[in-house]
């Protein structure tokens, strides 16, 4: 295991600073919120937080619309605040990584101002204007992620702008040499004040095709998939010249010591395996790997998913998983809380790099959000879709007190779990029996066994509804059994069980129902 770096052995936990820990009383979290509740972090065993961004911003998709990357958001604290964060978790021999959002900025940041200001102002080239279509209209049928065109007309310099998100995320050209030069002095900027790396927002949409083409339309779009999807992204995302500005990504990161780059990427396992890169021209350490959320929780299929993943990896490629984030439905809501159990156990004993999402630990489910509370701004553009990202945004209840759960002294910005007062951080430091126990007890486990940190990985044919691999380490191998059913299942084994999911004795040659076990 000494061959491998702190982010292949290690964990990471992504925090939602919004609504982690609100420390000045006004509904929403912050940094000093943040510091305040490092024990929890520290205590859970993981290695590396990720910081969704924390940079001024009009908040318009609540931080991804940055009006200027080398500051602090008011409302989070100011710089100041920022290092004292950054000593206090490399003090608890943790890392911090933040959130990199290379695509877009806000419309309010500086640049952008500048740039809508006349046709003729040198940051004129930062964004991406065009003229009309020929016939008038926008200059292509693209399509913004959060549904209508991905052009705004802008009346006083009468050219459309791109952008594939909100109008109030206008995209960065990355083709101008300028504007790269800025976004690299960003990075250095925060890696001179000690952070360990980044996750970088939507990397695989910052250069688009030469000359913007239409998109192709998407043969299997039906109308319960959101608008994006009606086209193939083929030329808004994935070009040869993002992955040629990932790799000098990482050439900057690579001249500070022990630093990781994580790219937030969507794409098929051949596709998405390139951006490794090469051993000569490495580019992002991790390509985030969404399919344990994209797909059905069914042991055959995630038996293929997994497979598929693995043998697409390069040799040079270490491989990552994740099961929750601010964007996709809480792994509890979605299949249950015993099975949240079994999927904890799957997530922190695959071969690669684990990362958590805040609340996942105790297994919130989603959260219902009254329409009038509602603040998603992609729920607010597709109402007629069941996308809603607040329901994975709730805030941290971390202890029974009345009446915000110890978050904050004031309402929330959005609400609390409505079993906040059972389901907390103190009552589930109480109970042997709680996910966070079990979170705890899986993440000692893991920092205890090189087999499942950095052992080899083998999966293994199972019965029907069971999803069983190998990891092994020199003469250690360990077998991880998973009942994705609600049923008893008769699956051989033989060992020694170490762990279940469920708090009573395994029984031999048997899985109960949604058991997941590790035998020895
Ligand atoms: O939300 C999605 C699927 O659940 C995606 O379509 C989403 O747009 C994609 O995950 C990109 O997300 C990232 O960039 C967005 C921001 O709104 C998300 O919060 C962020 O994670 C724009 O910056």
């Amino acid at each position: 295991g000494e061959q491998h770096a702190w982010w292949q052995r290690g964990v990471i936990y992504q925090i939602y600073a919004r609504s982690f820990q609100d420390s000045d009383g006004d509904g929403v979290g912050d940094l000093q919120g943040i510091a305040a509740r490092l024990d929890h972090v520290a205590a859970l065993g993981v290695d590396a937080i990720w910081l969704s961004p924390i940079f001024p911003s009009p908040m318009a998709d609540f931080g991804y619309d940055v009006a200027d990357y080398c500051g602090i958001e008011p409302m989070f604290g100011d710089l100041a605040a920022f290092d004292r964060l950054v000593a206090q978790v490399h003090q608890r021999g943790l890392k911090l990584l933040l959130d990199f959002v290379p695509n877009h900025s806000s419309d309010q940041h500086p640049w952008f101002l500048e740039s809508r200001s006349s046709r003729d102002n040198p940051k004129r080239d930062w964004y991406i204007w065009r003229d009309p279509a020929p016939g008038g209209g926008p200059p292509n049928n693209w399509i913004s992620d959060f549904g209508g065109s991905a052009w705004e007309w802008d009346a006083k310099t009468g050219q459309y702008y791109l952008h594939a998100f909100l109008p109030q995320q206008p995209d960065l050209n990355w083709r101008n040499p300028e504007l790269k030069r800025a976004m690299l002095d960003v990075l250095r900027f925060w890696l001179d004040r000690g952070v360990d790396g980044f996750r970088i927002d939507v990397l695989w949409h910052i250069v688009k095709s030469e000359g913007l083409p239409d998109n192709p339309l998407n043969p299997d779009w039906g109308p319960e998939r959101t608008e994006r999807d009606r086209l193939i992204q083929q030329h808004s995302t994935d070009q040869p010249e993002a992955h040629a500005i990932s790799a000098e990504f990482r050439a900057l990161t690579d001249s500070y010591a022990d630093r990781v780059l994580i790219g937030e990427i969507f794409l098929p396992n051949d596709r998405h395996a390139r951006w490794y890169g090469t051993p000569d021209a490495p580019q992002v350490h991790l390509p985030f790997n969404f399919q344990l959320i994209e797909n059905a929780w069914e042991a055959p299929r995630l038996r293929v998913v997994i497979a598929d993943y693995l043998a697409s990896l390069p040799p040079h490629g270490w491989p990552n998983w994740v099961l929750g984030s601010h964007d996709a439905p809480r792994i509890a809501g979605r299949i249950g809380e015993r099975q949240a159990r079994v999927a904890m156990m799957l997530l922190l004993t695959l071969r690669g790099t684990p990362t958590l999402y805040q609340g996942d630990e105790l297994a919130i489910g989603e959260v219902p959000i009254p329409p009038e509370r509602i603040r998603d701004p992609q729920h607010h553009r597709q109402p007629h879709l069941d996308i809603g990202r607040d329901r994975s945004r709730t805030p941290m209840p971390w202890d029974g007190s009345q009446p915000h759960a110890g978050f904050s002294s004031t309402e929330p910005w959005l609400p609390l779990n409505p079993d906040w007062p059972t389901r907390n951080v103190a009552a589930q430091e109480q109970d042997p029996a709680s996910m966070l126990a079990l979170t705890r007890a899986l993440l000692a486990m893991r920092r205890a066994e090189p087999a499942l940190a950095v052992g080899g990985m083998r999966l293994l044919d199972a019965p029907d509804g069971v999803l069983a691999y190998e990891r092994e380490h020199g003469e250690r191998r360990l077998t991880i059994l998973l009942n994705l059913t609600p049923r008893s299942i008769a699956a051989p084994w033989e060992g020694t069980p170490l762990f279940s999911t469920l708090d009573r004795a395994a029984d031999p040659g048997m899985l109960r129902p949604d058991e997941g076990l590790i035998v020895a």
